[in-house]
């Protein structure tokens, strides 16, 4: 059965949109215009109240957020080799990674991006976007780190975490803190960048990234 990724231009279906090409999925994407609230129309509300993207539609099962998303595509194509065996070191670290992006990184991206969801009070909202600086700063340099000496997060094969890296560092372009700073993270966006599949995705979005 066909499935229906529902996104939006360079936003949090990125990962899930290039797993789906990297594993020769059947699929449709359904591009919503964030900007019209095409992600607030009661039909979308119907299938994820949170009125956000990603959704995945498969058949009768109903995925949101970004990284469940992006592990249930991968779990329905399971020699698409971007998940590592269940019970072993590699598919810990294959949890680890997705949530800690997910509820860390992404996290404090969102509280620079997004300071009213955090303060409604516009006087402080200067002192959240600064501490998600910081924070920004100290989860950089731990994918920094994690990525030494090695080309993928869980080390000699690509997975899905690092499809999911690479959307984050391709959002942090625009943010004070910039994963492209850090020479492992910018290698990892370059190597990622890279694979026909991610390029795909990105030329179906209409998105580009000048790494240089
Ligand atoms: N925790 C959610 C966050 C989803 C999210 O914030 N999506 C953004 C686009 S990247 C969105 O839909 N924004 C539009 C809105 O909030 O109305 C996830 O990881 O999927």
């Amino acid at each position: 059965m066909t499935m229906r990724l529902y996104g939006a231009k360079g936003a949090g279906s990125m990962a899930t949109h290039a797993a789906l090409e990297e594993a020769g999925a059947d699929y449709e994407f359904t591009l919503l215009d964030l900007s019209k609230g095409e992600q607030k129309a009661p039909a979308y509300l119907a299938i994820n109240p949170n009125g956000r993207v990603p959704t995945l539609v498969d058949g009768d099962v109903v995925v949101f957020e970004g990284a469940a998303c992006l592990m249930h595509a991968i779990d329905r194509h399971p020699d698409c080799g971007l998940a590592p065996a269940p019970g072993t070191a590699e598919r810990g670290a294959y949890y680890r990674w997705l949530v800690w992006m997910t509820n860390t990184l992404q996290e404090s991206g969102g509280a620079w991006a997004h300071p009213a969801n955090w303060a409604p009070d516009e006087a402080t909202r200067p002192k959240v976007q600064a501490a998600a600086v910081a924070r920004l700063e100290r989860h950089w340099d731990m994918a920094e780190a994690g990525l030494a000496g090695r080309h993928w997060l869980l080390g000699e094969a690509m997975s899905g975490a690092d499809l999911y890296l690479f959307m984050l560092a391709y959002w942090s372009r625009r943010y004070p803190v910039k994963a492209q700073d850090r020479p492992n993270c910018r290698a990892h966006a370059r190597r990622v960048m890279a694979r026909p599949a991610v390029q795909r995705m990105m030329a179906a979005e209409g998105v580009d990234w000048e790494l240089g």
